[in-house]
């Protein structure tokens, strides 16, 4: 009995102070004395679980029975079996568990762990590269690639492009230092142009492109822009440098001119650059729409006596009035602007040769009417001459 005593005291002492270490990972099998009855006099039958048994890890409660002095069976005494926590060998601490140095190192058991490579680095997770991401040439446009860890930079440094693999066109004519003073900023993919447009063209910044001055306009040279042509001129052609003056026998009244307009009947213009036609004076007439001067009419109630009425005409110059052009001259016949404006229905595509030849068919419409006396005047001269030979 006492030996039993102390072997349950050395088991019961061994569960409290210390603990079995596991076998497997279910636990382990333990072997203990059966501990002495709460009473001399007692006598234990036996503990639940059994010595031998497989106690998981952690503490399990070993219960006994006793039978006392009359044969009874009662609790008896109750101990703990203690077995230890698996220990874990943590080979990872060492030298990274033999992985690289771009892999990770993971513990899985007594001596064993793996090794996995990295995000952005390629192997078995013993030897790890990099995976080079440029090597799919994802930068455009010349654009160059930085490899990364898991990650690439483009530069698009000078291609012309932006963005994270330079595939956006920058639009550098967003900056003003883009191109030099009097110079068009065109954008285009990849690049862009500084334009200078040519005399009789100018920049038109929605189709960014150079158009030519339209009909109407000149090229100014002063400020390399379109200008209306002023009234007086005009200009029937794209791209023009200048406007041309309308001629004798015609005016402008409007700036923009693409043409001039004829001066009505009984009016005319004796120059250039006219933005009015002149009133005939009394008892002169302008037959024909685009005359360049008025003519005394044969046998006009002023002329009636019949003196030589052919050589009074209005000669170019002999308005009075002075014009807006200052065109007027100096004669002392009275005639009177009249501004036709878009009343006057004679429009002409007109050059200065033309209006000179205007000018000439008046002038020779004045002489024919000159020289054309009347017919019985050279009856009676004829029958004047008969009558001196028969006498
Ligand atoms: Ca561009």
């Amino acid at each position: 009995m006492f030996w039993l005593s102390i072997l349950a005291l050395a088991a019961l002492s061994n569960a409290q102070t210390s603990c079995y270490p596991p076998t497997s990972n279910a636990g382990a099998i333990v072997n203990y004395e059966i501990p002495p009855p709460t009473q001399p006099s007692y006598f234990v039958l036996g503990c639940s679980p059994a010595s031998g048994s497989l106690f998981p890890i952690g503490n399990t409660t070993v219960t006994c029975e006793q039978l006392d002095e009359e044969g009874n069976v009662v609790p008896g005494p109750t101990f703990i079996i203690s077995v230890c926590p698996q220990e874990t060998v943590n080979d990872c601490a060492t030298n990274n568990g033999g992985c690289s140095e771009f892999a990770t190192c993971v513990t899985t058991g007594d001596n064993a762990h793996t090794c996995t490579c990295n995000t952005g680095y390629a192997g078995d997770g013993v030897s790890c590269t990099q995976i080079d991401e440029c090597a799919s040439f994802p930068c455009q446009n010349n654009g160059v690639c930085l490899d990364l860890v898991n990650a690439f930079v483009c530069n698009c440094t000078g291609t012309g492009y932006t963005g994270t693999v330079c595939d956006a066109d920058v639009n550098e004519c967003n900056s003003t230092a883009a191109c030099p003073p009097n110079t068009h900023c065109v954008n285009t993919i990849g690049g862009y142009n500084c334009t200078v447009c040519a005399p009789g063209s100018t920049f038109n910044q929605q189709y960014e492109a150079c158009l030519p001055c339209e009909v109407g306009t000149f090229w100014n040279s002063s400020d390399a822009l379109c200008a209306d042509c002023p009234v007086g001129r005009f200009q029937n052609q794209q791209s023009s440098v200048n406007c041309m003056p309308c001629g004798v026998g015609q005016f402008s009244s409007l700036p923009a001119a693409t043409n001039c307009m004829l001066c009505d009947i009984n009016q005319f213009s004796n120059g250039t650059g006219f933005t009015v036609c002149y009133n005939c004076t009394d008892g002169q007439v302008a037959p024909e729409r685009g005359s360049y001067r008025c003519i005394t009419p044969l046998f006009s109630p002023s002329s009636s006596t019949g003196s030589d009425a052919s050589s009074s005409t209005s000669s170019p110059g002999n308005s009075s009035t002075s014009s807006s052009t200052g065109v007027g001259s100096s004669s002392g016949t009275s005639s009177t602007a009249l501004n036709h404006n878009s009343s006057s229905t004679g429009h002409v595509s007109n050059h200065s040769s033309s209006s000179s030849s205007t000018g000439r068919h008046i002038h020779s419409v004045a002489c024919k009417t000159i020289s054309s006396p009347p017919r019985f005047i050279v009856v009676v001269l004829v029958l004047v001459l008969l009558c001196n030979l028969l006498v």
